[in-house]
């Protein structure tokens, strides 16, 4: 459990900022080893083997860090997975409890003999005191902030002991309730620590504690580097003036040098001396930067990065650097009088954008075991399925570097929620201090990516207010208090820190004061699906001009069931699977919606599988008639994009990985070009949809067929489709398009072809499917070893829905699932493995169902 600092002249020097790849690749320099007169700064990591124990307990056990209680309990197998059954209920003690975390370290008199010692720590959660060799030296109470401690008066050369004692956030949130006369609504208001951790709806309840974050020591004297902000203007369409300011640190009047170079692109670097006094100094530089390769989000162009750096030299000799990874772009949120009311739209370096995506919640209860591999699968399979922005959501947590990193590098653009949700807030001054320095510390750390687009006060606090009753319940200072924090504090950080960027208070939100739910102006969050109980067809009537959330609940599929459950488990009402269903009404609300749409599913595996395809053709419902809409409709993020644990939920993709059918679906009603056939009343509209910057030539073809493969009626027609325009193509009685056949027995097929091209393809029923008697497809199947790749040739002579392939047992997944195939167009899909599966066992193991295999 000792760890020794690196002995002169043996290791590294850490640059902040620098990935360690590229440092070790000795790409951006080789870094200086310590000597020992240097003046480096030194930074050393404190993270890894640590102990823990129970406050009052005596043994210690062991613990890592970053990671939390539950983690460590379940690894010291004192406590059993909480995902696993009905083990949740099994660790809601932990919550009340107070935990210690300890460390022995040794320091050699190089760091302790630097006139600065400090520990930082990027993320305590939360209600910590910190002891250095028995003496207190901190105090935290807030999740979110990074804390940096002097540490010098109490290090010793040598061994040294660091304690962490973590209080119970449930005892202190309690103890800062009854400060109150009224209880605010929220799982944790007075605290500040992510709220899902408290349950969400679909989450659990498990409050965690420990060091979430990295923790390291840092050493330095004479000046180390503090903020760096980076600041870009577009002053003409090719010209970009950026500016550094950087802070810089001294302990005495001195003259340094500050190196500032841009790294990609066009390699640039220039080196200037300054006199420092003691305290905090800005140095600020700027750059003309012509004919800037541009960074854009996805499917627009590509994510080119550049890299900002800033060294500071003393006689020559690097002491400390700076690295940040910036893009080129000018970014608006876009709000002009229209005929609709005001635009709610994103403009990317001149071009209007329609946004797709979703809403991101943590990938897991447990944020420390969150991988860079999880979150990269997770963030490739959104850039998959089309999509252009995540809201990070103000339930959960700021994300990991990794997570922005990737967003920067995949051109996910991220709607970033302030950590608010649901709830409302204390009015104490302690309260909007600690809020004030979180705002500053996250507006600081993410204010150079390219990815984040705006700033958002809230999670439906506002919406709380004006439609959940709290209006009424509470006395008007509540709502004085809630102005303090999202229409002062934090706007008001956003414009000083970060002042390129718009903030945004709550979603929803609109300019018409006091109606969040507005569909004239700003976002909206339209669950009168779902929780309102309304019908998918109410999608098409909401003209709302920016869609934050909406969404449908559904299983997991078997697979992933299997993971929680015994056998016994396996029936959606049993006490195992309702503990994994945090909508109190989730199950019947599935069930009611899926017999408007489907037979009754014959078991327990088919009542799943039919969940996900009642959802996911719910949210192309709302999708596609959004999409219909642009320019009047500019974004549609559904409600939501993963899971923190194995849960019915409105996730597309689930806790395991796996794509849902919605995850599958969006990859096709997010497609760049997209033919959707809407019913309206008594006639169906026909809207090519493009996303594409250039126009092309194209032609539709319409089919309709009866079920049992009989040609209704045929026919083309040319069209030029427009970029970025949704346009109505053709618009018909339905009666006319069916040829008076009834509606239970035909469907139509709608093709956008552009030569021999298919751009887009889309089936329509005239008739919910539970009234149609599908006929049984005969699906062929053909498995062909292509370049190495495994692909699945399908063929049927009758409609085959929501075609699902599986292959139990071996490792991968399908290209595509839960698509039509449609009678006599052959179809392929790919299977893709990070091992390469043999094309007999992949034959072998192949399973393939469609809708009509569920009842
Ligand atoms: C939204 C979210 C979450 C919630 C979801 C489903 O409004 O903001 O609070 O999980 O609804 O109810």
């Amino acid at each position: 459990m000792a760890l020794a600092f690196p002995e002169a002249g043996k290791d590294f020097h850490p640059v902040r900022g620098i990935p360690a790849a590229l440092l070790f690749a000795g790409l951006l320099f080789s870094s200086p080893f310590l000597g020992a007169e240097t003046t480096s700064l030194i930074s050393y990591p404190l993270d890894g083997d640590w102990q823990f124990r129970q406050v009052g307990q005596e043994t210690w056990h062991p613990a890592r860090v970053p990671g939390c209680v539950h983690l460590d309990l379940m690894a010291a197998g004192l406590i059993p997975d909480p995902f696993y059954r009905d083990n949740e209920l099994r660790v809601q003690w932990v919550e009340k409890e107070a935990w210690e975390y300890r460390k022995e370290f040794k320091v050699t008199a190089l760091v302790s003999g630097k006139a600065h010692v400090e520990l930082v720590a990027q993320g305590l959660d939360t209600f910590a005191l910190i002891f250095l060799n028995g003496q207190q030296i901190g105090e935290t109470d807030n999740m979110f902030r990074t804390w940096r401690l002097d540490i010098k008066p109490f290090l010793r050369p040598g061994q040294n002991e660091i304690v962490i004692r973590f209080d119970s956030p449930v005892r202190r949130a309690r103890d800062l309730e009854s400060g109150l006369p009224y209880k605010l609504p929220g799982g944790s208001p007075h605290v500040r620590k992510a709220p899902y951790q408290f349950g969400w709806d679909w989450g659990p309840r498990l409050v965690t504690s420990g060091i979430w974050r990295p923790l390291s020591i840092e050493a330095w004297e004479g000046a180390r580097l503090g903020e760096l902000e980076i600041t870009q203007e577009f002053i003409e369409k090719n010209k970009v003036l950026l500016k550094t300011r950087t802070e810089v640190l001294a302990d005495r009047s001195q003259e340094l040098a500050i190196k500032a170079s841009i790294i990609g692109g066009k390699p640039f670097s220039h080196s200037e001396s300054v006199d420092l006094k003691p305290g905090l100094n800005l140095n600020v530089k700027s750059f003309s930067i012509i004919n800037p390769e541009l960074w854009w989000p996805a499917g627009m162009g590509p994510q080119n990065l550049t890299t900002v750096r800033i060294d500071l030299y003393q006689k020559g000799r690097l002491i400390d650097s700076i690295v940040k990874r910036i893009g080129f772009r000018n970014l608006v949120l876009e709000q002009k009088e229209d005929e609709w009311g005001t635009s709610f739209r994103f403009v990317v370096n001149g071009v209007p954008f329609f946004a797709k995506g979703g809403n991101w919640i943590p990938a897991d209860s447990f944020p420390p075991r969150i991988t860079r591999r999880k979150t990269e699968s997770l963030l490739r399979d959104c850039v998959a399925a089309h999509m252009n922005m995540l809201r990070v959501w103000g339930g959960g947590i700021y994300e990991s570097p990794d997570f922005y990193d990737l967003c920067d590098e995949l051109g996910l653009l991220v709607w970033q929620d302030f950590m608010f949700a649901c709830s409302l807030v204390p009015g104490d001054a302690a309260f909007q201090e600690n809020v004030r320095a979180e705002a500053e510390h996250i507006v600081e750390t993410l204010r150079h990516r390219p990815s984040i687009a705006l700033w958002c006060g809230n999670n439906e606090c506002e919406e709380g207010w004006f439609h959940w009753g709290w209006k009424e319940k509470y006395p008007a200072t509540v709502w004085d208090d809630y102005g303090k924090i999202f229409h002062e504090i934090l706007p008001r950080t956003v414009e000083r820190l970060d002042p390129g960027r718009s903030y945004w208070p709550s979603s929803p939100h609109s300019t018409q004061v006091g109606d969040p739910r507005s569909d004239r102006s700003g976002d909206m969050h339209y669950w009168g699906i779902w929780h309102g109980r309304e019908p998918f067809s109410e999608y098409r009537k909401r003209f709302h001009r920016f869609f934050s959330e909406f969404g449908f609940q559904s299983f997991p599929l078997m697979d992933t069931v299997e993971t929680f459950t015994l056998p016994q488990d396996r029936n959606i009402a049993s006490p195992v699977m309702e503990q994994h269903q945090k909508h109190p009404e989730g199950n019947p609300l599935i069930l009611l919606y899926m017999l408007d749409h489907y037979r009754l599913p014959k078991d327990f595996e088919s009542l799943l599988w039919v969940s996900q395809v009642l959802q996911a053709e719910g949210m192309k419902t709302a999708v596609e008639h959004f999409r219909s809409q642009m320019p009047r409709v500019m974004g549609a993020l559904y409600w939501q994009i993963n899971d923190c644990w194995p849960v019915a939920s409105w996730s597309g993709t689930d806790y395991s990985g796996r794509w849902k059918a919605l995850h599958h679906y969006a990859k096709r009603f997010f497609n760049p070009v997209l033919v959707a056939p809407i019913e309206d009343e008594k006639d169906l509209r026909i809207y090519c949809v493009s996303d594409l910057d250039r126009p092309f030539d194209a032609e539709l073809h319409l089919g309709v067929y009866t079920y049992e493969g009989t040609a209704v009626q045929q026919g083309k027609t040319p069209l030029r489709v427009d970029p970025r325009t949704s346009r109505l193509v053709v618009s018909k009685p339905l009666e006319e398009l069916r040829s008076g056949l009834p509606p239970e027995e035909t469907y139509l097929v709608c093709d956008l072809k552009k030569g021999d091209t298919t751009m887009s393809s889309n089936v329509f029923h005239f008739s919910p499917l539970k009234r149609v008697d599908l006929p049984k497809p005969d699906i062929r199947c053909e498995v062909l070893t292509r370049d190495g790749r495994q692909v699945v040739r399908l063929h049927t002579s009758k409609l085959a829905k929501n075609v699902y392939l599986s292959a139990p047992g071996i490792p991968g997944r399908f290209s595509d699932n839960f698509f039509d195939l449609l009678p006599d167009r052959p179809g392929e899909v790919e299977f893709i493995s990070d091992q390469t599966a043999a094309a007999e066992g992949l034959r072998a193991a192949l399973k393939i169902i469609s809708l009509r295999d569920t009842y």
